[in-house]
Formats: structure tokens, sequence, C-alpha cells
């Protein structure tokens, strides 16, 4: 989402870097430059011109301007200044400690707020906690069912009373759950297309009703400043506890997600990066900052890992590379792996520098796709010890996953070539990489 502004920032770093010794002139064209790449990235402008003052009263001091790297030093400037204007500190949703939590969902039509529930109870189940998702939506015909069908999916208890109102529904629901032993309620309200009267009285007579420990706001970033403007209008109404940036994972330019925090003064707590219901991570002002800048995010990418690596079975590759005796298995073993942390692009988007070396490295999940199927139609003889593999055996593998033998040849090459560069690499560096890391 925040390519181009990455892309333009680093432009105007590079000139920074590059200029030796800056005086306050060369500071300001650089900045004037900054705001230019803010707006078009769709940054609310007061936003971008407040932001800008205060880089450039930070940046012209003489402490900056004379230090050994000024072009460095006022990078770190913008870098702190984009946290601050992020948020500063991550603002975690309410724990679950109560029985039971009560978060409610609201914003307008489409932004993902059942999806949100739903993601939402998965977490909660993630954690051992007991959720209930409640269906306060009765004006969209299949809201309730698409609640129903989410929370059959992850295997979640499902609340609703036909044909009573939202505010009955919620209380209820709550009552419902001190009964029942569930430590969290989540509400799904109703959405309209904009913010009207009926709405928000419907929903200050809910949270009147059940004391919400959240009152959570999804925001869509695809909708740009329009999500802003929504987001101060629910504040202003409702006194929402936090924000949540749905759509992150889109192609829209990213001045929502920078410029709601300002706006609103309310703290965004989570970021919706897609439509499965795993897709949902804590707001990190820090790691986003850092990946805006192109420094990556590689705290993030260490979680995700270690959320769906088995450490115990990394460390047993780590060994086997080590010895030497990495083999199809292992790499079947090693991608399927990878695969669960998400698509390849945008783990790679992760790893600072990362992104913009491989810019244009397309990684398609097509090829990867292909190589899987090939060692899907090995033997495990085969996998373990590619060398067997003569003109038959190919033959019969290509035909298996519907490759050519080129195909094949090819993906020996690049194993060979791998397994060569794990024999070259610097193995006291393996051994020292953390637990479950692997080196690629
Ligand atoms: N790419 C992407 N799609 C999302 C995300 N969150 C939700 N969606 C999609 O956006 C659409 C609307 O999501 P819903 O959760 O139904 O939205 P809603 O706010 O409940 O909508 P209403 O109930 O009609 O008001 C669905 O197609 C979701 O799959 C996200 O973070 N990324
Ligand atoms: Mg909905």
């Amino acid at each position: 989402m925040f390519d181009a502004l990455s892309d333009k920032l680093e432009v105007v770093f590079k000139k920074l870097r590059g200029a030796g010794k800056l005086t306050e002139k060369n500071v300001q064209e650089s900045l004037r430059e900054v705001r230019k790449a803010l707006l078009e990235a769709d940054v609310n402008y007061k936003v971008a011109r407040d932001f800008v003052k205060i880089v450039q009263e930070k940046s012209v001091g003489d402490e900056v301007l004379k230090s050994i790297e000024p072009g460095q030093q006022i990078i770190k400037i913008v870098h702190d200044e984009l946290v601050a204007l992020l948020g500063g500190q991550a603002e975690p949703v309410a724990p679950i400690d109560k029985a039971p939590t009560v978060y409610m969902i609201c914003g307008l039509q489409g932004s993902g707020k059942t999806t949100l529930t739903g993601k939402l109870a998965l977490q909660a189940k993630r954690k051992n906690k007991k959720p209930l998702v409640v269906a306060a939506d009765i004006y969209r015909p299949a809201a309730v069912k698409q609640l129903k069908v989410l929370a059959d999916s992850i295997d979640v208890e499902h609340f609703h009373l036909k044909g009573k109102q939202p505010q009955e529904i919620c209380a209820e629901a709550v009552k419902y759950a001190s009964k029942n032993f569930i430590d969290l309620v989540i509400l799904d309200t109703a959405g309209r297309l904009h913010v009207d009267d009926d709405l928000m009285n419907e929903l200050q007579e809910i949270k009147g009703l059940v004391s919400p420990d959240e009152l959570l706001l999804v925001a869509d970033s695809m909708t740009g400043q329009d999500a802003v403007n929504v987001a101060r209008e629910f504040h202003e109404r409702l006194d929402i506890t936090g924000v949540v940036l749905s759509k992150l994972d889109g192609d829209a330019r990213g001045g929502a997600a920078l410029s709601i925090r300002q706006v609103t003064n309310c703290p965004i707590k989570l970021a919706s990066t897609g439509e499965k219901l795993s897709d949902l991570e804590p707001f990190h002002p820090e790691r986003l900052a850092s990946r805006i800048l192109g420094m990556g995010d590689i705290v993030s990418l260490v979680e995700k890992a270690s959320e769906s690596i088995d450490l115990e079975k990394a460390e047993k590759m780590k060994e086997k590379i080590l010895k030497s005796q990495f083999d199809f298995e292992d790499f079947l073993e090693q991608m399927q792996q990878v695969r669960k942390m998400g698509p390849l692009d945008s783990l790679l988007g992760m790893i600072p520098g990362a992104g913009k070396a491989l810019k244009n490295v397309k990684v398609d999940e097509k090829d990867v796709n292909r190589m899987l199927a090939i060692i899907q139609s090995m033997t495990i003889e085969e996998r373990r010890n590619p060398k067997i593999l003569d003109g038959s055996r190919k033959k019969r593998i290509a035909a298996g996953s519907g490759n050519s033998i080129q195909a094949i040849n090819q993906l020996l090459k690049q194993f060979a070539a791998m397994q060569k560069m794990f024999n070259n690499m610097n193995k006291m560096k393996m051994k020292g990489l953390p637990k479950g890391m692997m080196p690629f």
C-alpha cells in the first residue's frame, strides 16, 4: 500500500545522504519534496503541513547540520516523527480478562466489520478463550447468515434473536454470555452507506446498554480521506476506543492510515491485512514507519514465522543444512511452512532493503506451485537422492506434474545451486542464528 510513498521518500533521502554538507536551504528543499510525497499519498493536507514543519524545526539546529552524517540524522527525525504521527506506542485492544469482555464493532457498510468479528473470534480461540459472535445487523437480509457461516467455519458460537431490535439482541447476548462462561462477546453491528442519525442513535443505545470494553471502528483504508472523515464523525458521536484499519493489503495510497490518528486523536489498534481470518495484526507505529521508509519490518516477519513455523522442525532442518543433508523432502517441507505465513510477495516486502531490491522480481506463485508439483510427483527415494533421476524417471515426473522435462531440469539445476550455496555458507553464522530462523 505504501509503495509509491516509499519510492518518493527514498529519492529524497538519497539526495540528502549524498549531499555531504547540508544547509538550511537544501534541508528545506528536501522537506518540500517530503511534503509533496505525503500529499500525493493522499495524506490530509494539514497533517502533511504540520509534519513537515516539525521535522524542519528539529532539522535545522546546529547539532544536526554540523553532525557527521546530517542526512542520516534527518532521516531519523523523519522516522521518529512518522512514528509519532501514527500514534507513538502500540496500543493493544483491551485484554479478555472479564467474563465476559465485550467488544463492539462499528463502521460503514462494507468496511470489514463482519470479517473483523470473525478474525477477533479466531484470535480469542487461539488464546483458549471462548468467544461469542453476535449478529446485530437486522437490516441487510443476508447479514445474519454471513456471520453464522463465518462462525461455523471456525467453530465459534453465534448469537441472534430473530425479529428483535439490535439493542435487545446485544443486551441479551451479553446476559447469555455471563451465564454461559463466554470470555469474549463480539457485537457485529449494522453498517450504513453514510453516517446518519438513525445509525448513530442505535449505536449509542447499544453502547449504553452493554458498556463495551472496546468500541472499535473499522475504517476502510481503501476509501482514502473519506475514512478519516468517517472516523472523526464516529468518534464525535460515540467516543470510540480504537480504530481498526482494514484492507491495508490493498493498493490505495495509504493517506488514510497516515492521517487518521492525527485527525481523530484516537489510537489505531489493529490492522486488517487480507480477507482470510488469520489476516489481523496489532498495529505498530514503529514498524509501519520503518516499512514506509524502506527499513523493512523484520520484527513482524519473525513474529509471523514463529506463529506458523514449527520450531523443532526448523531446528532439525538447520542441522541438516549444516551437515549438507538438505534434500528435496526438506525443501518441500520448508516451502510448505513458508506458505503458511502468507503470500511470498508480502513476506519479501518485510525484509529490510528487499522491498526495493526485489521490486522487479515478480514472485510468481504459479512458479512456486509448479516447483511444488514437480517435487510432489517424485518418489521419496528420488526426493532424498535426486541424482538417481534419469531420463525415464524425469519423463514420469513430467507427466505426473503436468510439466516439461526442461522445467524439471531447471529445478534440479536450481536445487543443486542452492545446495552448493549451503555448503559454502559460513557454518558458524548458521549456528548463531536465533532458534528456528533459517538463513533464507
Ligand atoms: N482485501 C481485504 N478485504 C477485506 C478486508 N476486510 C474485509 N474485506 C472484504 O471486504 C468485504 C466486506 O467485508 P465485511 O466484513 O462483510 O464488511 P461489513 O462491514 O461487515 O459490511 P456490511 O455488513 O455490509 O456493513 C468482504 O468481501 C471482505 O472479504 C481486508 O483487510 N482486506
Ligand atoms: Mg457485516
